[in-house]
């Protein structure tokens, strides 16, 4: 347990690390003006996918992994339920299936208080924390989660950019961070 627990805070680190190094200065204020406009964003969509977690900000920050939440899931807890099941319930987007009509927009909002990121795929796969993608039984990443930049990264609060597809079919949607995080969105035919 330990050297799982010891794992993930490591790989989280090194991901926000990576995640910030493009970025000039990434302070609150920054952030937090990112986040007004993302939830602007959010309000102005005609549908609206919300991306839920329910980390324990004690104990997941002892880890080194941010969690902007005061109580909920023990970071022990959450590996435990990733080991049983391979996923782990509260960490997951709403609605899992999301019909839209043509024309129609649609944005993911960040509700939980962990970094998340709403990245359209392929093909479902794993995303770039390893020890995640083993627990989760995703061992092959994504393509589309190596080729993240700073921006797919949600914060809480915060959403993804308000997207309106042009053509009807289904498109695939799943977090980077949390591979068993996926959503599936569908426009119908005109
Ligand atoms: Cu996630």
């Amino acid at each position: 347990m330990q050297k799982f627990t010891l794992a993930v805070g490591g790989a989280l680190l090194a991901l926000a690390q990576t995640a910030c190094s493009d970025t000039p200065t990434p302070t609150s204020p920054t952030r937090g003006a990112r986040s007004a406009v993302a939830r602007a964003d959010a309000r102005t969509s005609d549908h609206v996918v919300s991306i839920h977690d329910a980390c324990d900000g004690p104990t997941f920050m002892a880890q080194g992994v941010d969690c902007s939440r005061t109580s909920g899931v023990m970071f022990s807890q959450f590996i435990a339920e990733l080991q049983a099941r391979g996923s782990v319930g509260a960490w997951h987007f709403a609605p899992t299936n999301l019909m839209l009509q043509p024309g129609q927009s649609f944005s993911a909002l960040n509700r939980g208080g962990e970094v998340h990121t709403f990245t359209e795929v392929a093909h479902f796969g794993g995303g770039i924390v390893p020890i995640l993608n083993q627990l989760s039984g995703n061992p092959t990443p994504a393509p589309e989660c190596l080729a993240l930049s700073p921006d797919d990264f949600i914060p809480p609060g915060g959403s993804s950019d308000s997207d309106t597809p042009d053509e009807a079919g289904t498109e695939l949607y799943q977090c980077c961070i949390h591979p068993w995080m996926r959503a599936m969105v569908t426009v119908k035919k005109g």
